[in-house]
């Protein structure tokens, strides 16, 4: 896309908002009041962000840019505090963001022949439905299973002959150990491809899936206010994940200034085409850097590092800015142990502590105490070595940190009280 294309489209995005009340006030502020107001990209990049929080002021239906009756689906985001933030799609949307997932899927080698088990929560979240729909545009077979019920996923996924499976990376992990349990081996089930997303994981952790499913796990990306699943997904290639088209990409750093090619700051995207709930410089709270060009697969235009945290997973220990990505990467360095982990901070004595429970491997479990101590001797250091503050470990049975069947939750931040 040229630079005239791309201001067209986000001319065109700007004419939808402006039906939204809200934000004809907000443009009015930085005087634009038309489409045309907007000659430049640099005119573009004067409108304010738009935030969680004003999602939030308009709940619920405050920014959809379509009457109600054009709206033919909505979606919201659960939030940890607060009403849920809810955006809403067209029919024109739901065919858009469908085309938009069949090709982020076609892109890893997914065809109208495969059977993909679609182990995303359905419901308001967007990951269930929009793998869905996507599979269908494709003309692919979907297993519309949801998350959970577990032992119900392992014979489906045996006697269907699912190919390609679509989870949360943690709920893939914890699939792939229930499978190992039931005795149900690899060579057992079609399984060739994972589609992992809706929380950051790493490299490490593709490895592991990798292996012990027998697949090639790729990376899928979105967030409900832009679109759901489908805002961008790596190909076979693996060297980041294309964004689609369909939204433009700029990453800020802190203060808002926009950051050039290939630095990591905050991702903010525009929609451009999206009628019902079109969105301009939304704030992802993600953290990635962005690259234009094209790729061996084919694919030119923006592409994305993969997010390894949000901005507010950010965990502040005694000074020190820790991300949870990069203790999973320090533990996953070392071998014996299982992916399983949980953060645990809190405060003594005025002092902020860092502890992080690891689960040992059925096998190691049985060693003798001398070896335990030497592993969790070898985690701490490899810890401290990669966040640059000291930590405690504390090794925990097997199958004692609770599994997800969703989105992961690995930290526990006991100095944040809730009143
Ligand atoms: O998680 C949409 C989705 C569903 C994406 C299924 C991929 C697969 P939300 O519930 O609105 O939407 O949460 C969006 O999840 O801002 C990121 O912080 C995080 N996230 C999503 N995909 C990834 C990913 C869905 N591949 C929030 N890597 C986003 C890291 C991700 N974080």
């Amino acid at each position: 896309m040229d630079k005239t294309e791309l201001l067209n489209g986000l001319r065109k995005t700007i004419q939808q908002v402006l039906k939204a009340p809200y934000y004809q006030k907000k443009l009015a502020e930085v005087g634009i009041f038309y489409p045309a107001d907007v000659k430049t990209l640099e005119d573009f990049q004067r409108i304010p962000l738009t935030e969680k929080e004003d999602l939030r002021q308009n709940y619920p239906f405050g920014l959809m840019a379509e009457p109600l009756e054009k709206i033919v689906r909505v979606h919201a985001s659960s939030g940890t505090t607060g009403k849920p933030t809810v955006v809403g799609y067209t029919r024109e949307d739901i065919k858009l963001w469908a085309q938009i997932v069949a090709n982020s899927l076609r892109r890893v080698g997914v065809t109208s022949n495969d059977v993909i088990q679609i182990a995303y929560g359905y419901g308001l979240f967007t990951g269930g439905m929009g793998l869905h729909y996507g599979c269908e545009e494709l003309g692919a077979m979907a297993i519309p299973i949801s998350g959970g019920n577990t032992h119900r996923q392992l014979m489906i996924m045996r006697d269907f002959g699912s190919t390609v499976l679509c989870c949360t990376p943690s709920y893939a992990l914890y699939l792939a150990e229930s499978l190992e349990e039931a005795g149900i081996s690899k060579e057992d089930l079609k399984l060739r491809v994972g589609v992992f997303g809706a929380e950051p994981w790493t490299e490490r952790m593709r490895a592991e899936l990798e292996a012990r499913l027998g697949i090639r796990a790729l990376d899928i990306y979105g967030l409900s206010e832009i679109m759901g699943p489908g805002v961008a997904m790596e190909c076979l290639k693996c060297n980041g994940l294309h964004i689609d088209e369909h939204f433009y990409p700029e990453v800020l750093d802190e203060e808002g200034n926009i950051l050039p090619e290939g630095e990591t700051g905050e991702l903010v995207f525009t929609s451009l085409g999206k009628m019902g709930f079109p969105v301009l410089r939304y704030r992802t709270k993600d953290l990635s850097s962005i690259t234009y060009g094209t790729c061996e697969c084919g694919h030119t235009g923006w592409s994305m590092q993969r997010v390894s945290a949000r901005v507010d997973d950010m965990l502040i220990i005694r000074g020190v800015n820790v991300f949870p990505s990069q203790i999973e990467e320090a533990i996953l360095s070392v071998g014996g142990i299982e992916p399983h982990y949980l953060i645990v901070v809190d405060r003594e004595a005025n002092l902020d502590t860092l502890e992080v429970l690891v689960e040992v491997s059925p096998d190691s479990f049985s060693d003798e105490i001398r070896e335990l101590e030497q592993l969790q001797d070898k985690l701490k250091a490899k810890i401290e070595d990669t966040i640059g503050i000291s930590a405690r470990v504390r090794l925990v049975e097997p199958k004692s940190i609770p599994r997800s069947e969703g989105k992961a939750k690995r930290v526990e931040d006991k100095r944040k009280k809730i009143f």
